[in-house]
């Protein structure tokens, strides 16, 4: 029999029968009734309380790239509600699946400018997959069915329930047989074989095919049939910064992260291919440079669970709308392999010439850190970064050997991200070694989540790369600029030592070369949590580069000897 329950209670019961773990949460009044709903439904669903919305957000996103499955938020409405609009936005341009809870004034108030009311609806419109209001107690089982269904299916992303105070309130009796409403949304495309003949018929075909592998292939959950597509057909993978993992980065196979900060070796390879294969990447303008020469003699095929990214931002040969793992398991079910030993030459003596470098020195260099990381750690650790330089050498530094170890805010570059991420991705595995890499600058947009690492003693090893500096925006004003430098100096940086300290969370500090080997094995050998503080070189530049909007025959491998011109047409 049915009973009489809220629908806050119904709520927390729907989440449960979506198999949530955890909920990231932040409270207010309208929020009472669900955070009540917590205690009243003794549920074994774990809330997890962050120092900020931002943070719970954040906290949610890492939670869902780690373990593939959706994160939820829970906050109360005005600005709680609009404390998370810039972790909706990150999940929203990375394509990650969220559930985001935000209480809401009763529904008589609505429109009355009551405390705390805003229009969540219109206000997070543009940064979800979909949201809703819902006016109806009767409706929250389904459409929290509905919400996960939206949020997981096709190209994934997040989606907001807003729930007035009085809504979640109020009593209902179930119908017994409440089935969940599932929607013409959750329909994957059909493969259509001729695309798979004829990509099989590519690959072996093109003297110089590569294949740019993307968040949607870790999404897709296609790493498999991606790394045995690659394999059987011999072609070299790239990946974005979001797709590392989808290949095993140490494998001889892979080229490394191409595009604006990419190895010199995967974008050779993307400048000298006659094929190249997208697999759930939207060709994002860190990758193409300029539309216009990019690929401009090769074959272009571009895999994509979204219509829309097709022909977006370049011309294509061939657009397959699918899903990736079923078009790359089609492949794979077609007989046939090939091998390109003399493009595999050519890149390999690339990748020898051209490798990735550092010198100390002028100063510890972060990449010095990474590699010892990535060395210490076998490339088996979680990776989180923040964004920024530091972000740029953890992409070229830190090989990622699996998926879903490399959780990076990408379309959005959102600064904040890194710690929050963190916490979220070590409970989605707790198991693992979660290391995060920030700037000085980032960390300190949601630093206070220290006390959440704290209160919940999660293991992850934070790495402050202080150059005291906003370090990629003085790159660009040093090289666009004249080095006018504007607003970029972090003057007044606290003591990361004794901020971690003084939340009671073991900190270290390395202060140059010498110290890195030793200190990045005395961090990892602590059991808890450990910040430590990186006095690295200040002013040091990422390279290779290729500047905002220009092709990749613009690559810079070391600096330039004269001031850059301005980036033109994008940012
Ligand atoms: C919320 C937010 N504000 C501003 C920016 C613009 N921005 C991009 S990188 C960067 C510098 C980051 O500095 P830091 O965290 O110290 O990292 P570093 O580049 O020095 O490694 C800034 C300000 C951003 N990406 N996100
Ligand atoms: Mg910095």
């Amino acid at each position: 029999m049915s009973h009489a329950q809220t629908g806050a209670e119904a709520l927390i019961r729907q989440l449960e029968a979506n198999n949530v773990e955890y909920i990231f949460g932040y409270s207010g009044g309208a929020a009472i009734p669900i955070f009540d709903a917590i205690q009243t439904t003794k549920t074994n669903i774990k809330l997890i309380q962050a120092r900020h919305e931002q943070g719970a957000a954040h906290m949610a996103d890492g939670y869902a790239r780690a373990s593939g499955k959706p994160g939820v938020i829970l906050v109360t409405s005005g600005p709680g509600a609009g404390n998370i609009i810039t972790g909706l936005m990150t999940a929203h341009m990375d394509s990650v699946p969220l559930i985001a809870i935000t209480g809401q004034q009763i529904r008589p108030m609505l429109g009355l400018d009551a405390f705390q009311e805003a229009d969540v609806f219109n206000l997070t419109m543009p940064v979800t997959k979909h949201n809703y209001l819902v006016t109806d107690v009767q409706a929250v089982p389904a459409t929290v069915d509905e919400a996960f269904t939206i949020a997981t299916s096709g190209r994934p992303g997040p989606v907001v329930i807003d729930l007035p105070k009085d809504v979640s309130s109020a009593t209902f009796v179930a119908p017994k047989t409440s089935k969940a409403r599932r929607i013409a949304c959750a329909n994957t495309p059909a493969v259509k074989q001729a695309d798979a003949e004829a990509l099989v018929d590519t690959l072996q075909t093109a003297k110089r095919p590569v294949i740019i592998a993307g968040h949607g292939v870790l999404l897709a959950d296609a790493w498999q049939e991606l790394r045995e597509v690659s394999q059987r057909f011999d072609t070299p993978v790239v990946t974005t910064l979001l797709g590392k993992g989808a290949v095993d980065e140490t494998s001889p196979l892979a080229y490394g992260m191409l595009g604006m900060h990419g190895t010199a070796y995967a974008n050779n390879a993307v400048l000298k291919a006659d094929a190249i294969i997208s697999v759930g990447s939207r060709f994002d303008d860190r990758i193409i440079g300029d539309g216009v020469s990019f690929g401009k003699d090769a074959l272009i095929v571009h895999i994509d669970i979204d219509r829309a990214e097709h022909g977006k931002m370049i011309r294509l040969d061939r657009a397959i709308h699918a899903n990736a793992k079923d078009f790359l398991a089609a492949v794979l079910r077609r007989p046939g392999t090939a091998k390109h030993s003399n493009w595999r030459k050519q890149l390999n003596d690339y990748r020898r010439r051209m490798p990735l470098i550092y010198n100390d020195a002028a100063g510890l260099t972060q990449q010095h850190i990474l590699e010892a990381i990535d060395s210490q750690t076998n490339s088996e650790s979680i990776v989180t970064t923040d964004v920024g330089q530091h972000q740029m050498w953890a992409a070229q530094f830190c090989r990622v050997k699996h998926p879903h170890h490399w959780i990076s805010s990408g379309g959005a570059g959102t600064m904040g991200f890194g710690l929050p991420s963190a916490l979220g991705a070590q409970l989605a595995q707790p198991g693992k070694q979660v290391i995060s890499i920030v700037g000085d600058g980032g960390f300190q947009m949601t630093e206070y989540e220290l006390a959440t690492a704290a209160v919940h003693q999660l293991p992850i090893k934070l790495f402050i790369m202080n150059n005291h500096y906003l370090g990629m925006v003085r790159q660009w004003q040093e090289l666009f600029y004249e080095n006018r430098l504007s607003g970029v100096d972090m003057e007044g940086n606290p003591d990361f030592v004794a901020l971690a300290a003084s939340y009671g969370i073991k900190a270290m500090q390395i202060d140059g070369a010498k110290d890195v080997e030793s200190v990045v094995a005395k961090a990892l050998r602590h059991p808890g949590p450990v910040v430590i503080n990186c006095e690295v070189i200040k002013e040091d530049n990422v390279y290779p580069m290729i500047p905002a909007g220009r092709g990749y025959d613009s690559m810079l491998t070391s600096a330039p000897t004269t001031t850059l011109e301005k980036p033109v047409g994008s940012t």
